[in-house]
């Protein structure tokens, strides 16, 4: 029998409704929930895999206290004994919570109401700290409150989308397919994409700026200025609905000649761009971590808003700036207070009102009267001795962070160190003197909210395995052991959305944005069928917008005290970074399969088919300019730190800049943690770090020995110079490099793999070429083949790691695995591009070879690109690829 729940999936922001099916064997598989408005059954490769991602392997399933299993009352007692004791003897301030956008609402909201309520400290901030800080404090200046305006529709119906600073192709896939599915009903319709790379989201976009790092305030500045001097303004809206507007007129004029330089854009696309945005009336800006994550953050964010208020081009179907929210629970962490600089419902902690009724509401002893520290702030003060105990919940800082090898530092060093996390073996684990597993996704319930404000359930299919339990109540544990039992009596996720929903309502008149008091007292059973809605929903009942989809502020409306929004006077100014010994942009971000620290997507072999190496994106001329040839490895530094990578040298990739992704740790590769070389530098209002332009510089890393392998177990870390594996269908696969040989190569493989000394290795040695090959066969089951050369090993990795699961019982098939090729009747995929069905780039060109000429016509044969979708802008550039060499043969 096939029991079937309605969930959300756990990743980003866009917050697809997902199926879960668990069969009577236990098997789960999960498809989209047709129902849900976010997706109406889509999915990308990452929501596709999640039930890969379920197994237990690597799981944290006990309480652990200095690395010995313990039980949840001795954990949870030394926890409260230890926070108690240095609130007792250094103050409130002396213990720092930080937490995730990846915790449900109400896991956050019962850390928050514990942290700024009960402790009396607002040392609580968040990993959207370095996600969302500067959208948020953008949106509180010139909204006067948190305020995401409009909805996914308006993506839809908008005639012209901006994507500034979104990969959204492969970041928020399903959003890129919901706009690429309307461009082709609507085909009048238009993209703009702004980024100093050519990503896949180009593929829908009609022009690519390619601005120069942190260029985006000169380039909206420019654009309000072009709009007061063609006469685009909304002078109505201006006038009725805002204030501010001269000012920031005026800076923006006054930084007009220097936009080509500040952009490194022409003035021949500056001029159509904004020729575009100016004759279009139904315009929608989003924007996600290419404006967030920089020095310039919260400005980037209202010049943006400015173009849209100064053209009244907000809260109307199809018009918007729209902030795109990068985790599942991003938004709900907003909700609940869950940044160091805010209270409870979109309150505020610096007004006493706020504060007054926040504590009067929880019936608090105390409330924190002051902001409490910002991330890296934190992570100083944790560094400094001033946090004496500190407890990171559902983040890896020790990867995630910028100086990353400081904040391990920090982490290490601190007195008292709690971590809940769901892995046992994370970089941050490492440093933790207490390990409290919390449920994952699939075992623990509550709600989440998406970019839209659309709040969801996530729901429970699975038992939590050995002692995990939900993270708030977790908390909740602590917070009774601390003597706050009282406020922290929940019995169910239920009671904490009911008062949660209540303190949103609580006083609120339509003073404050975020209300869902038609939610106070909600049932257990109403919780359960909760349907996805999306704010507000007050208690009054009103619908705030009759028989349609509520946005703000099309008729002004905004939460400042005269309820007019203010536009910012912002200037743009030169960011230079490099210099003679740093001299390349290092620029960083996401890939399409992997989920930030890999702790879950690096599980599954599907999604790690797409890159199964830390790799750095180079501009051909650069690489040359440094005598770097394509596959070989580099080393990229900078006063911080070091990274060891593979060089993927692309066109796509802009001049003097290199970008290398966020999600290598040390559990997957020997140095791949890029945030060891990125200062903490931040924006000086939203205290977000500047993620996306750090100096660097990059060289060949020089190896004697390069070695491939694939094996049935995971290789021992530490086993070479340079390593990084990944999961595959049936094991393991590895890429590695040594700066001097082993004495014996087949001694090395038996010790980075513990083989028994029993089983037989199968040996090969090149004189000519140097080339050394080792397997080892146990019975008609390949073990372990490793191939290491004097240059990058020539084996074709994706017919290699097909090996592992095949039966050898001929010689030819094994001698065929010892020469690292495939016999006739063993085709090779190429590297994969569909993770879906495993469709490989040799199979893709292939089919096009053979008279496939669209994307539909590859689906069709091949299936690829038919389920999820997300490879499909790069099934079409290896058709266009290929069609372009046709055409060139042809004229040849
Ligand atoms: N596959 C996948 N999807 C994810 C995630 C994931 O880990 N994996 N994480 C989720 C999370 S938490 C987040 S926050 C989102 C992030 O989603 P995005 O923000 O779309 O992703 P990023 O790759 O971080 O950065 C986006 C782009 O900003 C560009 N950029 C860099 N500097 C500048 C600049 O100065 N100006 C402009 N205009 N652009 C610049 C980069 O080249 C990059 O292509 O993704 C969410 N979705
Ligand atoms: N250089 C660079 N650095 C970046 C970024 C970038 O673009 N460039 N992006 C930044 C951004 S936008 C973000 S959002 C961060 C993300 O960075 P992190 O938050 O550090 O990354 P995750 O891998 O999502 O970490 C989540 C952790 O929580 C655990 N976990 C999963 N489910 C649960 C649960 O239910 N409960 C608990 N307690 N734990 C759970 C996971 O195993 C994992 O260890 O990285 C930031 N860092
Ligand atoms: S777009 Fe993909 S990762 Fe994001 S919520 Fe939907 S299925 Fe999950
Ligand atoms: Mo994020």
């Amino acid at each position: 029998m096939m029991v079937e729940t309605k969930t959300t999936c756990p990743y980003c922001g866009v917050g697809c409704g997902v199926i879960a099916s668990v069969a009577g064997d236990g098997a789960v598989s999960v498809r989209g929930d047709p129902e849900h408005p976010a997706n109406f059954g889509r999915l990308c490769s990452k929501g596709s895999a999640l039930a890969e991602t379920l197994d237990l392997e690597g799981r944290l399933l006990y309480p652990e206290v200095f690395g010995k299993r313990v039980g949840w009352d001795e954990a949870l007692d030394l926890v409260a004994r230890k926070f108690s004791a240095a609130i007792a003897e250094h103050g409130p301030d002396s213990i720092a919570f930080y937490v995730s956008g990846q915790l449900l609402t109400e896991d956050y909201y019962v850390a928050n109401k514990l942290m700024k309520g009960f402790i009396g400290s607002a040392n609580i901030d968040t990993n959207s700290r370095l996600c969302m800080a500067s959208s948020v404090a953008g949106h509180r200046r010139a909204f006067g409150a948190d305020t995401v305006p409009g909805v996914y529709e308006d993506l839809e119906q908008a005639d012209l989308v901006i994507l500034t600073g979104s990969n959204l192709a492969w970041c928020h896939p399903v959003l890129y397919q919901r706009i690429a599915a309307a461009r082709e009903k609507r085909p009048e319709m238009k993209v703009v994409l702004i980024d100093p790379r050519r990503t896949m989201t180009c593929d829908i976009a009609d022009m690519h700026l390619g601005v120069r790092p942190d260029g985006d305030v000169a380039l909206f500045n420019g654009l309000l200025a072009y709009l007061a001097r063609t006469s685009a303004l909304d002078d109505d809206f201006i006038r009725d609905h805002a204030n501010g507007f001269a000012e920031a007129l005026a800076a923006a004029q006054m930084g007009e000649a220097d936009i080509p330089s500040l952009t490194g854009l022409s003035s021949e696309e500056i001029e159509a761009f904004y020729r575009l945005f100016e004759t279009t009336e139904k315009v929608v800006t989003c924007y996600s971590q290419g404006v967030n994550q920089s020095s310039s953050g919260t400005n980037k964010v209202n010049a943006i808003i400015n173009c849209h208020l100064a053209t009244g081009r907000i809260g109307r179907p199809g018009t918007g700036p729209f902030s795109l929210t990068g985790q599942p629970n991003a938004m709900g962490g907003r909700e609940v207070g869950g940044l160091a600089n805010m209270l409870a419902a979109h309150m505020e902690i610096e007004n006493p009102t706020h504060r007054e009724r926040v504590r009067r509401f929880w019936n608090a002893p105390v409330i924190a009267e002051k902001p409490g520290l910002k991330a890296v702030d934190m992570f100083r003060a944790v560094a400094d001795g001033r946090i004496k105990a500190l407890w990171i919940m559902g983040t890896n800082p020790v990867v995630s962070m910028p100086d990353a090898d400081g904040v391990a530092d920090a982490i290490r060093n601190c007195p008292f160190v709690v971590v809940s996390d769901i892995m046992r073996d994370t970089d941050t684990t490492r440093y933790a003197h207490v390990l409290l597993p919390a449920a994952g996704w699939g075992e623990k319930d509550g709600t989440v909210t998406n970019s839209e404000r659309r709040i969801s359930r996530q729901r429970p299919f699975l038992d939590s395995p050995g002692e995990a339990r939900a993270d708030w109540r977790i908390i909740g544990g602590v917070a009774t052991r601390m003597g706050f039992g009282k406020a922290f009596a929940y019995e169910n996720p239920a009671e904490i959305f009911a008062e949660h929903a209540a303190l949103s309502g609580f006083e609120n008149e339509g003073e404050r944005d975020f209300d869902i008091g038609g939610y106070t007292g909600i049932s257990g059973a109403d919780y359960n069928g909760l349907k996805p809605f999306q704010w507000p929903v007050p208690a009054q009942n009103t619908p705030l917008c009759p028989g349609g989809t509520f946005r703000f502020f099309g008729n002004g409306g905004f939460y400042t005290s005269d309820r007019k929004a203010r536009f910012i006077a912002v200037q743009s100014a030169a960011t230079e970074r490099t210099n003679p010994d740093f001299p390349l942009v290092l620029n960083t971000g996401r890939i399409r399969d992997q989920w930030h620290t890999m702790t879950r997507t690096g599980k599954s072999a599907r999604l790690s088919a797409h890159f199964a190496e830390p790799f750095a994106e180079i501009n051909p001329a650069d690489a040359k300019a440094l005598g770097i040839a394509d596959a070989a490895l580099v080393r990229i530094a900078s006063p911080y730190g070091e990274v060891h990578v593979r060089a993927l040298i692309t066109g796509r990739q802009s001049r003097s800049a290199v970008f290398v992704p966020m999600h290598w740790t040390d559990q997957f590769a020997s140095r791949g943690r890029v945030d060891a070389l990125v200062p903490s530098v931040t924006d000086s209002t939203s205290g977000q770090p500047a993620l996306k332009h750090v100096a660097v510089s990059v060289e060949p890393y020089r190896a004697q020995f390069y070695g491939f392998a694939v094996s049935a177990a995971r290789p021992a870390p530490g086993c070479a110079d340079y390593f990084a594996f990944a999961k595959v269908e049936h094991g393991f696969r590895m890429e590695c490099a040594f700066a001097e040989a082993p004495e014996s190569w087949e001694a090395w493989c038996r010790k980075t793999w513990q083989l028994p000394d029993a089983l037989c290795a199968l040996a090969y040695f090149d004189r000519e070429t140097g080339d050394r090959r080792v397997a080892f066969f146990e019975g008609v089951r390949l073990v372990l083949a490793f191939y290491a050369a004097r240059g990058p090993v020539a084996v074709s990795r994706s017919w290699a790691v097909t090996q592992l699961g095949l039966t050898h019982s001929e010689a030819r098939r094994r001698i065929a695995v010892m020469a690292g090729r495939p016999g006739m009747d063993q085709p090779n995929p190429g590297a994969i591009v569909c993770s879906c069905f495993s469709i490989g780039v040799n199979q893709i060109t292939a089919a096009i070879d053979g008279g496939c000429g669209s994307v539909e016509e590859v689906g069709a044969t091949l299936r690829a690109g038919t389920n999820c979708g997300s490879c499909r802008s790069e099934i079409r550039e290896i058709l266009d690829a290929r069609h372009r060499k046709h055409r060139i043969q042809a004229a040849e």
